[in-house]
């Protein structure tokens, strides 16, 4: 398979511009860029894609350099629906820090802030030197822009099409950069920029798009409930993202392995077909879910996340550490409980039963285990002894019903 083709059979382009992009892309030995503005001080699992990208064309020869956008994020890049709030300087050139420190640590590119070459553009340069070069009918016909004009748009928004344009002519002239590539809301400005390059030069430049990635249903891939799974691990744990790619949609699973590994086509074949045969052991799953934690947190991270899923599963929390039990039971009811009380006033006390006649029950049937403890004696006394880092109790409730809980 040539690169090009590749990166189609893993569902990675969608628009292209350049006539021969395809010969392009298999030839190797183009300087590309691939952009992101420092809106926030990590990315998340919906950015990976297009990031990951930029590994791929590495392997095949090209030369990629990473933009983080000083100057844009000042700006702020139309989104469809609303003006964006402008962001404080300092949270910006913060945000752009923490971001340059991750993806130097991820990608290990080259990285360049358009802020350098922005700043002391003057007004009126700018007018006279790029603003000529945009009529403003081709710029009202950018998507994005066309379905502004509904809510409105400032001027302000309507000229960053014309900052990432330049971007784009800035590292065409100083870094001999012909290619831009990005997710497929970057369209526009990506057009802009091969547009002014072949004004300004009478060169042709290059650039593709990748689809958004998304579950099964349309949504956005990366963010449960509005919450992003961010690629920081001090924001989003290594086990919380694991958790996120196990629970991946038996229709979407192999997508995903395309779109987020670097396994071989051959091998990924290999586990559709598994996969297929015998969705019911998640092969693809927990493939998907181990490559990704790897590349994002190295394979120690991975298989603690492995260790602490499976520990879940069969129930078995007594090796794990206290902050792992927290990661691991995030979201189920959790409790505070006295040293020194009787089981039935405790399962009461904490709502794990409704009343101590049924606390009675469920204890008599040996329904209540504490960290793995079956306890069957009415009489039972709640101490440090049982818990786990002295302070930790999982209790379960019949088969699968956790509570977790921190005993004083
Ligand atoms: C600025 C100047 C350039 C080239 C690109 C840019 C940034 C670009 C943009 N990109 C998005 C982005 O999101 C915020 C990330 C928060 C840390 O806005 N105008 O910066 C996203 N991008 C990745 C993908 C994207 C895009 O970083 O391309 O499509 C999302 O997947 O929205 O000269």
């Amino acid at each position: 398979m040539t690169l090009y083709d590749e990166l189609k059979w893993r569902g990675l382009i969608k628009d292209e511009a350049g006539e021969d992009l395809e010969e392009k892309i298999n030839n190797g030995g183009m300087t590309f860029y691939i952009g992101t503005d420092p809106t926030a001080d990590s990315l998340h699992l919906g950015h990976l894609s297009s990031f990951l990208i930029s590994k791929r064309l590495e392997k095949g020869g090209h030369h990629p350099i990473l933009l983080i956008g000083g100057a844009t994020g000042r700006i702020g890049d139309p989104r469809p629906t609303t003006e964006r709030e402008m962001k404080a300087i300092e949270e910006i050139e913060s945000n752009f820090e923490s971001l340059k420190a991750q993806v130097t640590n991820l990608f290990g590119f080259e990285v360049v802030n358009n802020y350098d070459w922005c700043k002391d553009i003057n007004f009126i340069d700018f007018l006279r030197d790029y603003g000529k070069y945009f009529n403003i009918n081709y710029m009202l016909d950018k998507d994005i822009i066309r379905r502004r004009l509904e809510t409105g748009i400032t001027y302000t928004e309507f000229s960053y099409m014309i900052m990432q344009a330049l971007d784009f002519l800035h590292l065409y002239e100083n870094k001999n950069c012909i290619m831009q590539c990005a997710g497929s809301d970057q369209w526009g400005n990506i057009t802009a920029g091969i547009d002014l390059i072949r004004k300004k030069t009478g060169s042709e430049a290059y650039g593709f798009t990748m689809p958004l990635v998304t579950d099964k249903s349309g949504k956005k891939f990366g963010k449960s409930e509005g919450n992003a799974y961010w690629l920081d691990k001090e924001k989003t744990s290594a086990y919380e993202i694991y958790q996120y790619l196990l629970n991946s949609e038996d229709e979407m699973v192999i997508d995903y392995l395309k779109i987020f590994t670097f396994l071989s086509p051959e091998e990924i074949m290999d586990i559709e077909k598994e996969h297929l045969e015998r969705p019911e052991l998640r092969i693809a799953q927990k493939t998907l879910a181990k490559e990704v934690v790897t590349f994002l947190h190295g394979e120690e991270e991975a298989m603690k996340a492995i260790e602490m899923s499976e520990a879940l599963f069969s129930g078995h929390v007594k090796n794990l550490t206290k902050e792992q039990l927290h990661d691991v039971f995030k979201g189920v009811p959790s409790f505070e409980t006295e040293s020194g009380v009787n089981i039935v006033d405790m399962l009461v006390d904490v709502g794990i039963a409704s009343s101590k006649r049924e606390a009675r029950e469920f204890v008599s049937a040996g329904s209540i285990t504490i960290n793995e403890e079956k306890i069957t004696s009415l009489d039972y006394v709640v101490t440090k002894t049982i818990a786990i880092d002295d302070e930790v109790l999982v209790v379960r409730r019949g088969k699968k019903k956790y509570f977790i809980g921190k005993i004083k």
